[in-house]
């Protein structure tokens, strides 16, 4: 499995730094939504789903947190700890998001509005879906 992590380009001056983010440019998608999380509480695990269509880049923008991508054959964990790095995550990818720090803040750039529809939440279906048998 391939993991696609972006390194946003950085512009620092002696005032400190900032990340600008372009669709098309910087992301490879129409920006639709942004989410972000914060104040997750200890041994939180969020995600436990997968979309149908749905793109996204997790961004943490503060702090760490670390996301497990499965694609129904093989996980990868990616740790996610600069305010510069974008993780990718495309369609049919199961996603678990966990060991947040105190301070981590998650932002999330969507490809597509909020849709229940898009989820797969149970584990065998995603499996069904994308072709590994349950
Ligand atoms: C994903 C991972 C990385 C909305 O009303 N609008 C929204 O755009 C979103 C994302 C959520 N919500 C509501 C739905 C729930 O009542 O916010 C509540 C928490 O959402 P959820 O339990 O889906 O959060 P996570 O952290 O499990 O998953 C989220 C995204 O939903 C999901 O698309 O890929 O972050």
């Amino acid at each position: 499995m391939q993991v696609i992590k972006y390194a946003f380009q950085q512009h620092g001056d002696d005032r400190g730094m900032l990340v600008a983010l372009e669709e098309y440019k910087d992301i490879p998608f129409e920006i639709k939504r942004v989410y972000y999380m914060y104040d997750t509480k200890k041994n939180v695990h969020r995600g436990f789903h997968a979309h149908k269509s749905l793109e996204q880049i997790l961004i943490c923008i503060h702090g760490s947190c670390k996301v497990l991508l499965d694609n129904g054959t093989e996980k990868k964990i990616v740790s996610l700890e600069k305010p510069y790095e974008g993780l990718y995550i495309a369609n049919n990818m199961w996603r678990e998001m966990y060991d947040f720090s105190e301070d981590a803040v998650l932002m999330v750039l969507a490809s597509e509005y909020y849709k229940e529809e898009d989820y797969i939440r149970d584990y065998n279906e995603f499996l069904r879906m994308v072709g590994v048998e349950k």
